[in-house]
């Protein structure tokens, strides 16, 4: 294991980490800075954390600093105690003795040589009861520095992001055992959000990787990363993940639980389950796929679906509905799973066990069933002071995709939706990063608070690290047409900037601006490579001749017009063609 990160620096030499400072002088929020060749600067939002801070070296053995820790410490609601010893089971029998939480000790593993520092926290003892959630404080009406942090990177007024949290509309998922996080905020009102999906199977891939796609897709603006890791060292993997993580990591338990009991759904119970959230809980995940929507009753409305049930929490859990024939554990004991959640200040991410697999199944019974029951839920949990969000599908064609967002917004008073894609047809396995792209721009132009990307490899295999960059581009584009279109104050500011490197033919600095830096200079060197291109006033599409962005400017050069000077000129030549007839060409006059 290497013991600094690879991807630590930007992929552009004129990105520069900068801060912010808050009301208190450790609250220091990251952004980035585009430095550009006419003397400006762009300041961007970053989800990089600190591999991109020239003054910070990252030992991945060791993890990230605790950023939070005298936040969480200073509250006084929580205490320090040892954590609860690993057992066998946790890590799929391949942990052989018990260590502290934090150690590494499994066989094939000792060579990873890691040395977190252990350490775990739970509410205090004889505090009074009150939850340690973010939505607990906002509910009181206090602004924890977390609140402010994420403020301050949306550019708001703490006090707006207080008001989201409590009203249940936006989520800041921070476990108290995840100090390492940069908290950030997820909510219509706010940036729409991007998460990357990580994770090794049964069959490829290692922790080595695993914790490079998560610093590679945060370097890329991943804002949430999700550890959908099954097989062996699920444990020991998602620590590596969660001690070098700058971004909430999210995980589904049910995945876990499904290990310990050697892949037998039908062996699940709601024992295996509980220990596996709480293991994660202490662990620090900050946010928890629970499908508990999936009830028994539903499961024969997706009998004549075109593609059943395709979400692989919602198939564990018909089957061991099906199997028991009784009421899911999750919804039958989702009260307890509150207060485990709460303890912990872990968000809960209501899963869309039933969501459609196809184009055919989309916004069906079995679907918006489920919907109603995660609505009730929420407020379940909202009761608990649990931060909820609740998850969207799949596959839906665009002109069934509004009618997701106002349905969900509906029947779970405003909670903020997580999407999946959606995908917008189903014929293009190889580029369903676009088929998704597209439902998902709608979808958060409609509401949307966070995406959940897809890869180019969706239904054909696990990503590489190529397909989560290019996954991860694709969602921020996605993501920043739908803030563009929601009118989000400060998005429109970075278009402009790029726009006006555009045509005043400034090419570093339209390289610099874009969202991937590195391919937009790949391809422009691919037909023009010679340093003079860069200052030139052409690219090889037009070339010298007919670029339109040229001809304006020489119109504007030649002629030396004021811009009200041009528009009184073109006025009047509208009129002048109006009175012509509004027809683009004349009969010949005599
Ligand atoms: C997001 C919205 N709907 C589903 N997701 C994500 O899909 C979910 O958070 C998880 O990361 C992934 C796989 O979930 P299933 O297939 O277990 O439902
Ligand atoms: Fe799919």
């Amino acid at each position: 294991m290497a013991t600094q990160s690879s991807h630590s620096s930007y992929p552009s030499a004129a990105w520069r980490k900068a801060y912010r400072t808050g009301s208190r002088p450790d609250l220091r929020v990251p952004y980035r800075e585009v430095r550009l060749s006419n003397g400006g600067t762009v300041p961007l939002y970053d989800t990089s954390g600190p591999y991109t801070d020239p003054e910070h070296t990252v030992d991945t053995r060791r993890g990230l600093p605790w950023l939070r820790e005298n936040w969480i410490v200073q509250r006084g609601d929580t205490e320090e105690y040892t954590g609860r010893e690993l057992r066998p089971e946790d890590d799929g029998l391949k942990i052989r003795h018990t260590v502290p939480r934090g150690a590494v000790a499994t066989d094939d593993l000792r060579n990873l040589d890691a040395v977190f520092p252990g350490r775990a926290r739970r509410p205090r003892r004889g505090h009074g009861g009150a939850a340690v959630t973010q939505l607990a404080y906002a509910r009181r009406g206090e602004t924890t520095a977390e609140m402010e942090y994420a403020a301050l990177r949306e550019g708001l007024d703490p006090a707006v992001v207080r008001e989201e949290i409590a009203a249940g509309r936006a989520v800041l998922p921070v476990n108290v055992n995840h100090p390492e996080a940069e908290p950030m905020v997820i909510g219509k009102r706010f940036l729409v959000k991007v998460n990357a999906n990580i994770g090794n199977s049964a069959v490829t891939s290692s922790i080595e990787e695993e914790v490079e796609k998560m610093t590679w897709a945060t370097r890329w603006g991943a804002d949430t990363v999700m550890d959908l890791s099954t097989g062996r060292n699920i444990h020991t993997t998602r620590e590596w993940i969660l001690r070098n993580s700058p971004v909430p990591i999210g995980t589904v338990p049910i995945y876990q639980a499904l290990e310990k009991v050697d892949g037998r759904a039908e062996e699940l119970s709601w024992d295996v389950y509980r220990d596996t959230v709480i293991e994660q809980c202490e662990q620090g995940v900050d946010y928890m796929t629970v499908h508990a929507g999936v009830l028994l009753r539903y499961v024969p409305l997706t009998a004549r679906r075109k593609t059943g049930i395709v979400s692989r929490g919602g198939s564990i859990m018909a089957a061991w509905c099906l199997a028991h024939h009784q009421e899911s554990f999750l919804y039958t004991h989702f009260a307890e799973l509150c207060e485990i959640l709460r303890a912990y200040d872990v968000t809960f991410s209501l899963g869309d066990g039933l969501r459609p697999g196809s184009i055919a199944d989309a916004n069906d019974e079995a679907q918006f069933a489920e919907l109603r029951t995660l609505g009730e839920l929420g407020r379940i949990a909202r009761e608990h002071d649990v931060q909820t969000m609740i998850e969207g599908p799949g596959h839906v064609p665009m002109h069934k995709i509004k009618e997701n967002v106002d349905l969900q917004q509906e029947i779970c008073d405003e909670a903020p939706f997580y999407t999946l894609g959606p995908l917008t047809t189903d014929v293009a396995p190889g580029y369903d990063h676009i088929t998704s792209g597209i439902g998902a721009a709608m979808i958060g132009w409609f509401g949307t608070a966070m995406l959940c990307y897809v890869t180019p490899k969706e239904h054909l295999g696990l990503p590489n690290r190529d397909d989560v960059r290019t996954g991860v581009i694709t969602y921020k584009i996605a993501a920043h047409a739908a803030d563009l279109a929601k009118g989000h104050e400060g998005a429109q500011a970075w278009d402009d900037a790029l726009s006006d490197a555009r045509f005043e033919f400034r090419w570093e600095d339209q390289f610099d601006l874009a969202l991937d830096p590195e391919t937009a200079r790949e391809f422009h060197d691919e037909t023009l490579p010679a340093e003079p291109a860069k200052t030139a006033h052409f690219c090889s599409m037009c070339g010298p001749r007919f670029c339109s962005m040229k001809i304006s400017q020489d119109i504007r050069r030649d002629y030396g017009l004021s811009e009200a000077e041009i528009d009184a000129a073109m006025e009047e030549k509208s009129k002048e063609f109006a009175e012509h007839g509004n027809r683009v060409y004349l009969p010949l006059a005599d």
